[in-house]
Protein backbone atom coordinates (compact mmCIF):
# COMPACT_ATOMS: atom_id res chain seq x y z
CA UNK A 1 0.00 0.00 0.00
CA UNK A 2 1.11 3.25 -1.15
CA UNK A 3 2.56 5.79 1.77
CA UNK A 4 0.66 8.59 2.55
CA UNK A 5 1.58 11.59 -0.10
CA UNK A 6 3.36 14.09 1.76
CA UNK A 7 2.42 17.19 0.15
CA UNK A 8 -0.73 19.63 1.50
CA UNK A 9 -3.69 19.63 0.20
CA UNK A 10 -7.14 22.31 0.79
CA UNK A 11 -10.44 22.32 -0.41
CA UNK A 12 -13.81 24.09 0.11
CA UNK A 13 -15.62 21.50 1.61
CA UNK A 14 -19.41 23.27 1.88
CA UNK A 15 -21.11 22.68 -0.55
CA UNK A 16 -20.83 25.39 -3.76
CA UNK A 17 -23.03 28.29 -3.71
CA UNK A 18 -24.26 31.21 -1.03
CA UNK A 19 -24.58 29.86 2.68
CA UNK A 20 -24.28 31.65 6.25
CA UNK A 21 -21.61 29.53 6.41
CA UNK A 22 -18.16 28.06 4.16
CA UNK A 23 -15.75 25.99 5.10
CA UNK A 24 -12.12 25.49 3.63
CA UNK A 25 -10.27 22.58 5.07
CA UNK A 26 -6.56 22.01 5.14
CA UNK A 27 -4.37 19.21 5.35
CA UNK A 28 -0.45 18.10 5.57
CA UNK A 29 2.95 19.08 6.94
CA UNK A 30 1.77 22.57 5.76
CA UNK A 31 -0.58 23.42 7.79
CA UNK A 32 1.30 25.51 10.28
CA UNK A 33 3.02 27.91 7.47
CA UNK A 34 -0.80 28.25 5.74
CA UNK A 35 -2.49 29.15 8.95
CA UNK A 36 0.40 32.13 9.09
CA UNK A 37 -0.64 33.44 6.12
CA UNK A 38 -4.18 32.96 6.26
CA UNK A 39 -4.94 33.63 10.00
CA UNK A 40 -2.06 34.20 12.04
CA UNK A 41 -0.85 32.14 14.65
CA UNK A 42 -1.81 28.54 15.00
CA UNK A 43 -4.62 28.33 17.96
CA UNK A 44 -4.67 26.09 20.29
CA UNK A 45 -5.12 22.60 19.41
CA UNK A 46 -9.19 21.78 19.25
CA UNK A 47 -10.14 25.25 20.57
CA UNK A 48 -12.39 27.42 18.21
CA UNK A 49 -10.93 31.03 17.62
CA UNK A 50 -12.49 33.80 16.05
CA UNK A 51 -9.77 35.54 13.45
CA UNK A 52 -10.13 37.30 10.45
CA UNK A 53 -8.78 35.56 7.30
CA UNK A 54 -6.52 37.25 4.83
CA UNK A 55 -6.10 36.36 0.73
CA UNK A 56 -2.90 35.45 -0.94
CA UNK A 57 -1.85 39.52 -0.86
CA UNK A 58 -2.50 39.66 2.95
CA UNK A 59 -5.93 41.91 2.67
CA UNK A 60 -8.50 40.78 5.04
CA UNK A 61 -11.15 39.07 2.92
CA UNK A 62 -13.53 37.61 6.35
CA UNK A 63 -13.39 36.66 9.60
CA UNK A 64 -14.69 33.84 11.12
CA UNK A 65 -14.00 30.65 13.02
CA UNK A 66 -10.32 29.15 12.93
CA UNK A 67 -9.80 25.66 14.15
CA UNK A 68 -6.42 23.40 14.51
CA UNK A 69 -6.20 19.80 14.47
CA UNK A 70 -2.76 19.02 14.77
CA UNK A 71 -1.57 14.91 13.85
CA UNK A 72 -2.23 12.68 14.89
CA UNK A 73 -5.38 13.15 16.63
CA UNK A 74 -7.33 14.73 13.33
CA UNK A 75 -9.94 13.29 10.50
CA UNK A 76 -7.16 12.43 8.05
CA UNK A 77 -4.36 11.90 10.81
CA UNK A 78 -1.91 14.47 9.95
CA UNK A 79 -2.13 18.21 10.27
CA UNK A 80 -5.35 19.99 9.39
CA UNK A 81 -6.83 23.46 9.69
CA UNK A 82 -10.50 24.71 9.07
CA UNK A 83 -11.46 28.09 8.56
CA UNK A 84 -15.20 28.43 8.80
CA UNK A 85 -15.95 31.53 7.38
CA UNK A 86 -18.93 33.43 5.48
CA UNK A 87 -20.85 31.00 2.55
CA UNK A 88 -20.04 33.11 -0.33
CA UNK A 89 -17.92 31.32 -3.34
CA UNK A 90 -16.15 34.54 -4.25
CA UNK A 91 -14.62 34.61 -0.46
CA UNK A 92 -14.07 30.83 -0.17
CA UNK A 93 -12.72 30.68 -3.38
CA UNK A 94 -9.97 33.72 -2.13
CA UNK A 95 -9.16 31.87 0.86
CA UNK A 96 -8.60 28.59 -1.45
CA UNK A 97 -6.33 30.60 -3.51
CA UNK A 98 -4.24 32.23 -0.50
CA UNK A 99 -4.07 28.44 0.71
CA UNK A 100 -2.38 27.16 -2.51
CA UNK A 101 -0.39 30.48 -2.98
CA UNK A 102 0.63 29.39 0.52
CA UNK A 103 1.97 25.92 -0.56
CA UNK A 104 -1.26 23.62 -0.84
CA UNK A 105 -2.53 22.11 -3.83
CA UNK A 106 -6.57 21.60 -4.40
CA UNK A 107 -7.29 18.21 -3.17
CA UNK A 108 -9.47 15.86 -5.36
CA UNK A 109 -12.47 14.37 -4.53
CA UNK A 110 -12.58 12.08 -1.67
CA UNK A 111 -8.80 12.53 -0.82
CA UNK A 112 -9.10 13.88 2.96
CA UNK A 113 -10.69 10.53 3.41
CA UNK A 114 -8.46 8.35 1.38
CA UNK A 115 -5.67 9.94 3.67
CA UNK A 116 -7.72 9.09 6.74
CA UNK A 117 -7.69 5.63 5.37
CA UNK A 118 -4.06 5.47 4.31
CA UNK A 119 -2.76 6.80 7.77
CA UNK A 120 -5.19 3.74 9.64
CA UNK A 121 -7.72 6.57 11.13
CA UNK A 122 -10.53 4.23 9.43
CA UNK A 123 -10.68 1.17 7.33
CA UNK A 124 -11.87 0.97 4.01
CA UNK A 125 -15.18 -0.07 4.75
CA UNK A 126 -16.10 3.23 7.04
CA UNK A 127 -14.35 5.64 4.11
CA UNK A 128 -17.01 4.27 2.25
CA UNK A 129 -19.66 5.00 4.63
CA UNK A 130 -18.50 8.57 5.04
CA UNK A 131 -19.60 8.99 1.71
CA UNK A 132 -22.88 6.33 1.94
CA UNK A 133 -23.63 9.16 4.84
CA UNK A 134 -23.82 12.20 3.00
CA UNK A 135 -25.57 10.39 0.32
CA UNK A 136 -28.31 9.24 1.84
CA UNK A 137 -31.42 9.14 0.86
CA UNK A 138 -33.72 8.04 3.54
CA UNK A 139 -33.69 8.42 6.96
CA UNK A 140 -33.10 4.47 7.45
CA UNK A 141 -30.22 4.51 5.09
CA UNK A 142 -28.48 7.19 6.84
CA UNK A 143 -28.66 5.49 10.05
CA UNK A 144 -27.11 2.63 9.04
CA UNK A 145 -24.37 4.60 7.13
CA UNK A 146 -23.60 5.82 10.36
CA UNK A 147 -23.48 1.93 11.90
CA UNK A 148 -20.84 1.55 9.07
CA UNK A 149 -19.02 4.48 9.85
CA UNK A 150 -18.68 3.97 13.76
CA UNK A 151 -17.20 -0.03 12.45
CA UNK A 152 -20.27 -1.95 12.83
CA UNK A 153 -19.90 -3.98 9.64
CA UNK A 154 -15.70 -3.32 10.08
CA UNK A 155 -15.95 -5.55 13.45
CA UNK A 156 -18.54 -7.70 12.15
CA UNK A 157 -16.25 -8.60 9.48
CA UNK A 158 -12.94 -8.38 11.61
CA UNK A 159 -15.15 -10.71 13.98
CA UNK A 160 -15.47 -13.37 10.84
CA UNK A 161 -11.53 -13.02 10.03
CA UNK A 162 -10.33 -13.94 13.65
CA UNK A 163 -12.25 -17.36 13.89
CA UNK A 164 -11.02 -18.02 10.39
CA UNK A 165 -7.44 -16.95 11.61
CA UNK A 166 -7.48 -19.27 14.16
CA UNK A 167 -8.72 -22.01 12.45
CA UNK A 168 -5.80 -21.18 9.68
CA UNK A 169 -3.68 -21.18 12.19
CA UNK A 170 -4.60 -24.89 14.09
CA UNK A 171 -4.86 -26.78 10.19
CA UNK A 172 -1.23 -24.88 9.32
CA UNK A 173 0.33 -25.92 12.74
CA UNK A 174 -1.23 -29.63 11.95
CA UNK A 175 0.31 -29.24 8.60
CA UNK A 176 3.81 -28.67 10.07
CA UNK A 177 4.08 -31.12 12.50
CA UNK A 178 2.18 -34.05 10.93
CA UNK A 179 4.38 -36.61 11.15
CA UNK A 180 4.77 -36.01 14.73
CA UNK A 181 0.91 -36.96 15.18
CA UNK A 182 0.26 -34.47 17.38
CA UNK A 183 -3.70 -34.39 17.63
CA UNK A 184 -4.05 -30.24 16.87
CA UNK A 185 -7.19 -30.50 15.55
CA UNK A 186 -9.31 -33.38 14.70
CA UNK A 187 -10.87 -33.94 11.48
CA UNK A 188 -14.16 -33.79 13.20
CA UNK A 189 -12.94 -30.09 14.95
CA UNK A 190 -12.20 -28.62 12.00
CA UNK A 191 -15.47 -29.54 10.23
CA UNK A 192 -17.28 -28.05 12.26
CA UNK A 193 -15.38 -25.29 13.20
CA UNK A 194 -15.88 -24.51 9.15
CA UNK A 195 -19.64 -25.29 9.02
CA UNK A 196 -19.20 -22.11 12.05
CA UNK A 197 -17.77 -19.94 9.93
CA UNK A 198 -19.74 -20.59 6.96
CA UNK A 199 -22.98 -20.12 8.95
CA UNK A 200 -21.50 -16.82 10.01
CA UNK A 201 -20.64 -15.51 6.75
CA UNK A 202 -23.87 -16.26 5.27
CA UNK A 203 -25.60 -14.23 7.94
CA UNK A 204 -23.29 -11.42 7.26
CA UNK A 205 -24.29 -12.00 3.75
CA UNK A 206 -27.50 -11.96 3.95
CA UNK A 207 -27.45 -8.37 6.47
CA UNK A 208 -24.55 -6.44 3.55
CA UNK A 209 -27.69 -7.43 1.08
CA UNK A 210 -30.16 -5.67 3.11
CA UNK A 211 -27.66 -2.54 4.04
CA UNK A 212 -26.97 -2.81 -0.12
CA UNK A 213 -30.59 -2.16 -0.96
CA UNK A 214 -31.15 0.62 2.11
CA UNK A 215 -28.51 2.04 -0.05
CA UNK A 216 -29.35 1.69 -3.39
CA UNK A 217 -32.60 0.09 -3.66
CA UNK A 218 -34.05 -2.15 -6.26
CA UNK A 219 -35.77 -1.47 -9.66
CA UNK A 220 -39.19 -2.92 -9.92
CA UNK A 221 -40.77 -3.55 -13.66
CA UNK A 222 -44.84 -4.20 -13.74
CA UNK A 223 -45.21 -6.10 -17.02
CA UNK A 224 -48.46 -8.10 -18.59
CA UNK A 225 -50.71 -7.85 -21.55
CA UNK A 226 -52.81 -4.55 -22.12
CA UNK A 227 -55.54 -3.76 -19.53
CA UNK A 228 -54.95 -6.23 -16.86
CA UNK A 229 -54.23 -3.73 -14.21
CA UNK A 230 -50.22 -2.23 -14.38
CA UNK A 231 -50.94 1.49 -14.12
CA UNK A 232 -53.80 1.02 -11.42
CA UNK A 233 -51.17 -1.37 -9.35
CA UNK A 234 -48.64 1.61 -10.14
CA UNK A 235 -50.49 4.17 -8.76
CA UNK A 236 -51.38 2.24 -5.82
CA UNK A 237 -48.31 2.08 -5.00
CA UNK A 238 -46.89 5.05 -5.42
CA UNK A 239 -50.25 6.58 -3.49
CA UNK A 240 -50.45 9.12 -6.53
CA UNK A 241 -52.10 9.17 -9.99
CA UNK A 242 -48.62 8.98 -11.99
CA UNK A 243 -50.02 7.15 -14.94
CA UNK A 244 -53.12 7.59 -16.78
CA UNK A 245 -55.57 4.47 -16.52
CA UNK A 246 -58.45 3.64 -18.77
CA UNK A 247 -60.53 0.69 -20.30
CA UNK A 248 -58.90 0.87 -23.10
CA UNK A 249 -56.13 -1.93 -24.11
CA UNK A 250 -53.29 0.03 -24.99
CA UNK A 251 -53.19 3.07 -23.13
CA UNK A 252 -49.65 3.39 -21.72
CA UNK A 253 -46.86 3.60 -24.14
CA UNK A 254 -43.90 5.26 -22.27
CA UNK A 255 -42.13 3.87 -19.64
CA UNK A 256 -43.10 5.47 -16.33
CA UNK A 257 -40.98 5.78 -13.13
CA UNK A 258 -42.44 6.64 -9.53
CA UNK A 259 -39.70 6.34 -6.55
CA UNK A 260 -41.49 5.21 -3.55
CA UNK A 261 -40.41 3.67 -0.51
CA UNK A 262 -41.61 0.50 1.31
CA UNK A 263 -40.73 0.62 5.02
CA UNK A 264 -37.25 2.39 4.92
CA UNK A 265 -36.31 0.20 1.37
CA UNK A 266 -36.25 2.70 -1.97
CA UNK A 267 -37.60 1.18 -4.69
CA UNK A 268 -38.04 2.53 -8.63
CA UNK A 269 -41.34 1.34 -9.62
CA UNK A 270 -41.81 1.26 -14.02
CA UNK A 271 -44.50 0.43 -15.51
CA UNK A 272 -44.40 -0.79 -18.85
CA UNK A 273 -46.48 -0.84 -21.80
CA UNK A 274 -49.08 -3.88 -22.39
CA UNK A 275 -47.46 -6.51 -24.19
CA UNK A 276 -48.57 -7.34 -27.38
CA UNK A 277 -48.25 -7.18 -31.14
CA UNK A 278 -49.17 -4.15 -33.22
CA UNK A 279 -49.61 -2.48 -35.55
CA UNK A 280 -49.30 0.83 -34.52
CA UNK A 281 -45.22 2.07 -34.65
CA UNK A 282 -46.24 3.75 -31.62
CA UNK A 283 -47.08 0.98 -29.33
CA UNK A 284 -44.52 -1.36 -31.33
CA UNK A 285 -41.74 1.26 -29.92
CA UNK A 286 -43.94 1.19 -26.09
CA UNK A 287 -43.43 -2.75 -26.08
CA UNK A 288 -40.16 -2.77 -27.19
CA UNK A 289 -39.07 -0.42 -24.57
CA UNK A 290 -41.30 -2.68 -21.95
CA UNK A 291 -39.27 -5.32 -22.94
CA UNK A 292 -36.00 -3.46 -22.69
CA UNK A 293 -36.94 -2.16 -18.78
CA UNK A 294 -37.71 -5.63 -18.33
CA UNK A 295 -34.30 -7.26 -19.10
CA UNK A 296 -32.57 -4.81 -16.71
CA UNK A 297 -35.27 -4.88 -13.37
CA UNK A 298 -34.16 -6.50 -10.38
CA UNK A 299 -37.80 -7.96 -10.23
CA UNK A 300 -41.07 -8.14 -12.46
CA UNK A 301 -44.39 -7.91 -11.22
CA UNK A 302 -46.33 -10.13 -13.91
CA UNK A 303 -50.41 -9.09 -14.02
CA UNK A 304 -52.76 -11.36 -14.90
CA UNK A 305 -56.25 -11.26 -14.49
CA UNK A 306 -57.99 -13.31 -11.58
CA UNK A 307 -61.06 -13.60 -13.22
CA UNK A 308 -59.79 -15.43 -16.44
CA UNK A 309 -57.13 -17.02 -14.58
CA UNK A 310 -53.36 -17.28 -16.72
CA UNK A 311 -54.38 -17.08 -20.64
CA UNK A 312 -52.79 -19.14 -22.93
CA UNK A 313 -50.67 -15.55 -24.15
CA UNK A 314 -50.23 -14.84 -20.36
CA UNK A 315 -48.14 -18.26 -20.30
CA UNK A 316 -46.74 -17.35 -23.73
CA UNK A 317 -45.56 -14.02 -21.77
CA UNK A 318 -44.28 -15.62 -18.97
CA UNK A 319 -41.89 -18.11 -20.99
CA UNK A 320 -40.15 -15.10 -22.39
CA UNK A 321 -39.38 -13.18 -19.48
CA UNK A 322 -35.48 -12.96 -18.35
CA UNK A 323 -35.52 -15.98 -16.60
CA UNK A 324 -32.78 -15.21 -13.70
CA UNK A 325 -34.58 -12.22 -12.56
CA UNK A 326 -37.64 -13.21 -10.16
CA UNK A 327 -40.87 -12.78 -11.01
CA UNK A 328 -43.64 -12.67 -8.87
CA UNK A 329 -47.09 -13.78 -10.63
CA UNK A 330 -49.98 -11.35 -9.42
CA UNK A 331 -53.70 -12.26 -10.48
CA UNK A 332 -55.25 -8.80 -10.24
CA UNK A 333 -58.75 -7.80 -10.19
CA UNK A 334 -59.73 -10.45 -7.60
CA UNK A 335 -62.65 -7.91 -6.75
CA UNK A 336 -64.40 -9.05 -9.82
CA UNK A 337 -63.74 -12.90 -8.92
CA UNK A 338 -65.02 -12.16 -5.22
CA UNK A 339 -61.91 -14.26 -4.37
CA UNK A 340 -59.75 -12.82 -1.01
CA UNK A 341 -56.16 -11.96 -1.57
CA UNK A 342 -54.17 -14.83 -1.15
CA UNK A 343 -50.35 -15.90 -1.25
CA UNK A 344 -49.56 -19.25 -3.29
CA UNK A 345 -47.25 -20.49 -5.65
CA UNK A 346 -47.05 -22.14 -9.14
CA UNK A 347 -45.36 -25.16 -10.23
CA UNK A 348 -42.11 -23.11 -11.23
CA UNK A 349 -42.08 -22.23 -7.78
CA UNK A 350 -42.74 -18.77 -8.29
CA UNK A 351 -44.46 -16.80 -6.11
CA UNK A 352 -48.65 -15.99 -6.80
CA UNK A 353 -50.81 -13.32 -5.40
CA UNK A 354 -54.06 -12.95 -5.61
CA UNK A 355 -54.53 -9.37 -5.19
CA UNK A 356 -56.96 -6.31 -6.68
CA UNK A 357 -55.06 -3.09 -7.76
CA UNK A 358 -58.03 -1.16 -8.09
CA UNK A 359 -60.01 -1.94 -4.56
CA UNK A 360 -56.40 -1.98 -2.54
CA UNK A 361 -56.52 -5.68 -1.36
CA UNK A 362 -53.61 -7.83 -0.96
CA UNK A 363 -51.43 -4.85 -0.82
CA UNK A 364 -49.45 -5.58 2.47
CA UNK A 365 -49.04 -8.96 0.85
CA UNK A 366 -47.58 -7.53 -1.85
CA UNK A 367 -45.17 -5.22 -0.09
CA UNK A 368 -44.47 -8.17 1.90
CA UNK A 369 -43.16 -10.29 -1.31
CA UNK A 370 -41.38 -7.14 -2.22
CA UNK A 371 -39.49 -6.83 0.78
CA UNK A 372 -38.56 -10.51 0.97
CA UNK A 373 -37.30 -10.31 -2.90
CA UNK A 374 -35.22 -8.15 -2.19
CA UNK A 375 -33.66 -9.30 1.05
CA UNK A 376 -34.68 -6.72 3.09
CA UNK A 377 -35.95 -9.23 5.97
CA UNK A 378 -33.87 -8.70 9.07
CA UNK A 379 -36.05 -7.57 11.87
CA UNK A 380 -34.96 -4.68 13.65
CA UNK A 381 -33.06 -1.49 12.09
CA UNK A 382 -30.58 -1.35 14.84
CA UNK A 383 -27.88 -3.43 14.02
CA UNK A 384 -28.22 -2.41 10.55
CA UNK A 385 -25.18 -1.19 8.74
CA UNK A 386 -24.82 -0.17 4.90
CA UNK A 387 -22.49 -2.07 2.39
CA UNK A 388 -21.85 -1.53 -1.53
CA UNK A 389 -22.01 -4.52 -4.44
CA UNK A 390 -18.33 -5.06 -3.38
CA UNK A 391 -18.42 -5.49 0.17
CA UNK A 392 -21.25 -8.79 -1.43
CA UNK A 393 -18.98 -9.76 -3.47
CA UNK A 394 -15.98 -10.18 -1.49
CA UNK A 395 -18.84 -11.77 1.24
CA UNK A 396 -19.86 -13.90 -1.79
CA UNK A 397 -16.30 -14.52 -2.53
CA UNK A 398 -15.07 -16.18 0.81
CA UNK A 399 -18.47 -18.03 1.03
CA UNK A 400 -17.81 -20.01 -1.72
CA UNK A 401 -14.44 -20.69 -0.62
CA UNK A 402 -15.69 -21.66 2.85
CA UNK A 403 -18.19 -23.90 1.64
CA UNK A 404 -15.82 -25.70 -0.42
CA UNK A 405 -12.83 -25.71 2.67
CA UNK A 406 -16.57 -27.33 4.32
CA UNK A 407 -17.23 -29.90 1.78
CA UNK A 408 -13.21 -31.29 1.76
CA UNK A 409 -13.39 -31.28 5.60
CA UNK A 410 -16.76 -33.49 5.11
CA UNK A 411 -15.20 -36.13 2.97
CA UNK A 412 -12.13 -36.05 5.32
CA UNK A 413 -9.84 -34.50 1.99
CA UNK A 414 -5.88 -33.46 2.10
CA UNK A 415 -5.45 -30.91 4.78
CA UNK A 416 -3.45 -28.87 2.11
CA UNK A 417 -6.59 -28.56 -0.04
CA UNK A 418 -8.71 -27.11 3.09
CA UNK A 419 -5.98 -24.93 4.11
CA UNK A 420 -6.16 -23.16 0.59
CA UNK A 421 -9.82 -22.62 0.73
CA UNK A 422 -9.40 -21.07 3.98
CA UNK A 423 -6.38 -18.90 2.44
CA UNK A 424 -8.84 -17.57 0.00
CA UNK A 425 -11.40 -16.95 1.66
CA UNK A 426 -9.24 -14.81 3.95
CA UNK A 427 -7.80 -12.72 1.19
CA UNK A 428 -11.68 -11.76 -0.22
CA UNK A 429 -12.65 -10.37 3.22
CA UNK A 430 -9.54 -8.41 3.95
CA UNK A 431 -10.60 -6.61 0.52
CA UNK A 432 -13.87 -5.16 2.79
CA UNK A 433 -11.88 -3.16 5.56
CA UNK A 434 -9.20 -2.49 2.71
CA UNK A 435 -6.09 -4.29 4.78
CA UNK A 436 -5.15 -6.03 0.93
CA UNK A 437 -6.86 -3.90 -1.48
CA UNK A 438 -4.92 -2.79 -5.07
CA UNK A 439 -4.56 1.01 -5.87
CA UNK A 440 -7.06 0.90 -8.76
CA UNK A 441 -9.58 0.05 -5.86
CA UNK A 442 -8.72 2.81 -3.72
CA UNK A 443 -8.80 4.91 -6.51
CA UNK A 444 -11.88 3.88 -8.10
CA UNK A 445 -13.57 4.18 -4.58
CA UNK A 446 -12.26 7.88 -3.18
CA UNK A 447 -12.92 9.37 -6.80
CA UNK A 448 -16.58 8.70 -6.28
CA UNK A 449 -16.39 11.09 -3.07
CA UNK A 450 -17.25 14.44 -3.13
CA UNK A 451 -14.24 17.22 -2.73
CA UNK A 452 -13.29 18.50 0.96
CA UNK A 453 -14.15 14.73 1.99
N1 LIG B 1 -62.41 -4.28 -11.04
C1 LIG B 1 -61.13 -3.98 -11.17
N2 LIG B 1 -60.71 -3.26 -12.23
C2 LIG B 1 -59.41 -2.96 -12.35
C3 LIG B 1 -58.46 -3.40 -11.39
N3 LIG B 1 -57.26 -2.96 -11.79
C4 LIG B 1 -57.43 -2.28 -12.92
N4 LIG B 1 -58.73 -2.28 -13.28
C5 LIG B 1 -59.34 -1.68 -14.47
O1 LIG B 1 -58.80 -2.27 -15.63
C6 LIG B 1 -58.68 -1.31 -16.67
C7 LIG B 1 -57.25 -1.23 -17.18
O2 LIG B 1 -56.43 -0.72 -16.16
P1 LIG B 1 -55.01 -0.12 -16.46
O3 LIG B 1 -54.35 0.11 -15.14
O4 LIG B 1 -55.11 1.03 -17.38
O5 LIG B 1 -54.35 -1.34 -17.20
P2 LIG B 1 -52.92 -1.45 -17.89
O6 LIG B 1 -52.45 -2.82 -17.67
O7 LIG B 1 -52.05 -0.33 -17.46
O8 LIG B 1 -53.28 -1.30 -19.42
P3 LIG B 1 -52.37 -0.81 -20.65
O9 LIG B 1 -51.65 0.44 -20.26
O10 LIG B 1 -53.33 -0.60 -21.73
O11 LIG B 1 -51.44 -1.93 -20.94
C8 LIG B 1 -59.17 0.01 -16.09
O12 LIG B 1 -60.50 0.20 -16.42
C9 LIG B 1 -59.04 -0.19 -14.60
O13 LIG B 1 -59.92 0.57 -13.85
C10 LIG B 1 -58.92 -4.16 -10.27
O14 LIG B 1 -58.19 -4.56 -9.38
N5 LIG B 1 -60.27 -4.41 -10.23
MG1 LIG C 1 -51.15 1.15 -18.46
Amino acid sequence: MKPAAPDTIAAIATPPGRGAVGMVRISGPLTPRICQALAGDLPPPRRAVLRSFRDSSGQPVDQGLLLYFPSPRSYTGEDVLELHGHGGPVVLGLLLQAACAAGARPARPGEFSERAFLNGCIDLAQAEAVADLIDASSRSAARAALHSLQGEFSRRVQGLLDELIAVRADLEAALDFADEEVPWITPQTLHERIAGLVEITEDLSREAAHGRRLREGMTVAIAGRPNVGKSTLLNRLAGAEAAIVSPHAGTTRDLLREHITIDGLPLTVIDTAGLRDSDDPVEREGVRRAWSALEKAELILFLAEDPQGLTAADAGLLAKLPQDIETLLLLNKCDLSARPPQRGQDEQGRVTLRLSAAAGQGLDLLKAEIKRAAGFTSAGAEGLFTARARHLDALHQAKASLRLARAHAARNESPELIAEELRLSQQALDEITGRFSSEDLLGRIFASFCIGK
